[in-house]
């Protein structure tokens, strides 16, 4: 039986988070179109007959000086020690650049750890996109294969988890063949509403957002979970642009969440209260940080 970690890397919006949930074949990690959307180390796990891979989804790798991306890069390179293996995704619909580079010398800098690159989006990729990209893997990383693949459409996937268990160390199963995540319900229903919230606003908004669940109650006389949740923003103007006109933003935010939230809690009924809030600088503070950032 083979049992391996496995850190999935790349720039922000490479596509980390939909290949482990294609992979995983469930919703573990919230996906947006917009950049930075991961910020925590996500763990998702797939069992067959081989053994099981436990894969931490990562915040993209994002060059900045600022305080929250700088703390997403550390979890980002934090998880690189704690695994046996490395799947390098690469976005090759942008040109490489800085922050490709900045990972790329990042990886090659890895001695006993195995790195897997992965070209993602071949679905929408030019067949001189994919030599462009290999091109570069294959010159700054000349020991580890290069697939292509898309994480979108299931194609190529197999081909991954191929790749990742002829190098998966011979073990135990760490988790039962069920598990396909260890993260608390609160985690995942905030999560779960984030992606919501980001899906309707634009520009930086997302980046100004966190979702913290205030209260999770299981109520037996009626089966009903009550959940009360709050939406954070940085300022009064963005919290008027999620609540939107006479609520109509929060009420789509609250339908879309309680679909999903609903799945988690089978068999039973749930209460969604959801609130939005303005408080100004968290991306800065790090109490706040702190908190979210596990
Ligand atoms: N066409 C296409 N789009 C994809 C594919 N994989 C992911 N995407 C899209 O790329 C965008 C980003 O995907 P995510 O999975 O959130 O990317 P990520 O790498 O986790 O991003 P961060 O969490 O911000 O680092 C979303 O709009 C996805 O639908 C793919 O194989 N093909
Ligand atoms: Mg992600």
């Amino acid at each position: 039986m083979k049992c391996a970690t496995v850190a999935i890397i790349g720039r922000p919006s490479a596509g980390k988070s939909t290949l482990l949930n294609t992979i995983c074949e469930m919703k573990v990690s919230i996906t947006a179109a917009t950049p930075q959307t991961t910020r925590n180390a996500i763990r998702g796990i797939y069992t067959d007959g081989r053994g099981q891979l436990i894969f931490t989804d990562t915040p993209g790798y994002h060059l900045s000086e600022q305080t929250l991306n700088k703390r997403l890069q550390d979890i980002a390179r934090g998880s690189l020690n704690d695994s046996d293996a490395v799947l390098y995704l690469i976005d090759a619909t942008r040109a490489p650049g800085q922050e490709e580079e900045a990972i790329a010398a990042m990886l090659a800098t890895l001695k006993k750890t195995p790195v897997i690159c992965c070209i993602n989006k071949s679905d929408i990729l030019s067949e001189a996109q994919i030599e462009t990209a290999r091109s570069f893997l294959v010159e700054r990383l000349p020991s580890s294969p290069v697939l292509v693949a898309s994480a979108k459409n299931d194609e190529g996937v197999d081909e991954i988890l191929i790749e990742l268990f002829k190098v998966a160390p011979e073990g135990d199963l760490l988790y039962g063949e069920d598990a396909y995540t260890d993260q608390p319900i609160e985690f995942r229903i905030s999560e779960i509403i984030r992606e919501k919230a980001i899906s309707i606003v634009t520009d930086e908004i997302p980046h100004a957002i966190y979702v913290e669940v205030a209260d999770l109650e299981y109520r037996e006389a009626d089966n009903t979970v009550w959940v009360r949740a709050f939406i954070i923003v940085e300022r009064e103007t963005q919290k008027g642009i999620i609540v939107g006109r006479g609520g109509e933003g929060i009420k789509k935010i609250r339908i879309a969440s309680f679909k999903e939230v609903k799945r988690l809690f089978p068999g039973r009924k749930v209460n969604l209260d959801l609130r939005v809030k303005a408080q100004p600088k968290w991306r800065t503070n790090s109490i706040v940080l702190d908190r979210i950032l596990r």
